[in-house]
């Protein structure tokens, strides 16, 4: 056995509820507002800022999503989950969507009522440890206490990593991340682990951040997609091609200084069904043809929304890597706009 784990609080979520529900699409129209659930604070994902505004690519996420409904993005209700809620809340009508850092695994989308989206995203689970310690692999915390968050793939793909490497560690498990980072910090850990680009979130809170390294080695896919209810087809169309009209609208560079103006005068076949210029595209999925020309124009495209949050004009100073487009090195494709 190389693996052993202490729960340090214990409270289990009840039995959700089980509702009637109506097309998620028409709630959310005849409420006026989006219920979106979003973390208890990561910074550069969903983190109130210091007048309670929340702030990063998940918070965008919602925000899009309102405004190709309302054309407003203040029309939503941010709903802070812990870990282990954020499928619940779904599945039990508590919010519309979760956009909160939540891995696509193949259990989730099949067994605990949810569907993923589309990817926007993608993160690997990585290791912080203190930089005195001199570790700079994995493999070498043998022995180790490592700080990890309840109900999450991290949890699981740390004993995955034990076994597989043979490596003896005693997972910490904390119910929230606020916990687990504190212990972290408080050295009753000597790692602490969650998905790389959150790391780089809570390595910016820390008092002197270049005492703390990020293990270059990822040890899991962590596919990050908004989540919805299972069965709501029309919705979960609604909320995937919002992120596809993001990514498709960076890669046609449209952006919200220009959408107005390539609405109305760009010959781009692509670009006028993007921006409802021509064809019938938003009523496709339920809302009015100028619903991406909204949210461009208010929200910006992919890369205006990454930059914003996690690019190199913010403490977490992110490279797009994996998470460019493919003409330039990376993994983001939407499906075809047509
Ligand atoms: N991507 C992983 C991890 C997600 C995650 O959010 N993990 C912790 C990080 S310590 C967390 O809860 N962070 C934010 C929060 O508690 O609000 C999953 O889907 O399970």
């Amino acid at each position: 056995m190389t693996f052993s784990k202490k729960l340090f609080t214990g409270t289990m979520l009840i039995a959700f509820v089980s509702t009637a529900f109506a097309g998620t699409l028409e709630d959310v129209k005849s409420r006026g507002i989006l219920n979106c659930g979003v973390s208890e604070g990561v910074p550069g994902f969903s983190n109130p800022d210091a007048n309670g505004n929340w702030a990063g690519l998940d918070s965008d996420v919602c925000r899009a999503v309102a405004t190709a409904i309302f054309n407003d993005p203040n029309k939503v209700n941010f709903v802070p989950l812990a870990s282990r809620q954020k499928i619940l809340a779904v599945v039990s009508g508590q919010v519309d969507l979760t956009s909160r850092t939540t891995t696509w695994t193949m259990k989730r989308d099949t067994k605990e009522g949810v569907d993923f989206t589309t990817i926007v995203f993608y993160d690997g689970q990585g290791f912080m440890v203190k930089k005195s310690t001199g570790v700079d692999d994995a493999r070498q915390l043998q022995g180790a206490t490592v700080c990890v968050t309840a109900g999450t793939t991290t949890e699981l793909n740390l004993a995955d990593f034990a076994i597989a490497n043979d490596v003896k560690l005693e997972a910490v498990v904390f119910e929230g991340k606020k916990e687990a980072v504190n212990a972290y910090k408080s050295g009753r850990c000597d790692a602490l682990t969650t998905d790389s680009s959150q790391l780089a979130a809570f390595r910016t809170t820390m008092k002197k951040p270049g005492d703390h390294v990020i293990l270059k080695e990822l040890i899991s896919k962590e596919p990050l997609s908004p989540l919805v209810r299972h069965g709501d087809n029309k919705w979960k169309d609604t909320v995937a091609w919002v992120v596809n009209g993001l990514i498709t609208a960076e890669e046609l560079g449209v952006t919200s200084a220009n959408a107005s103006d390539m609405a109305k005068n760009s010959k781009n076949p692509t670009v006028k069904r993007l921006l409802g210029a021509s064809g019938e595209y938003g009523n496709y999925i339920g809302l009015e043809n100028d619903w991406m020309l909204n949210v461009i124009s208010t929200i910006g495209n992919y890369g205006e929304i990454f930059e914003r949050n996690l690019g190199q004009g913010t403490p977490l100073k992110m490279k797009r890597g994996v998470n460019a487009l493919p003409r330039d090195g990376g993994l983001l494709y939407a499906p075809a706009f047509r």
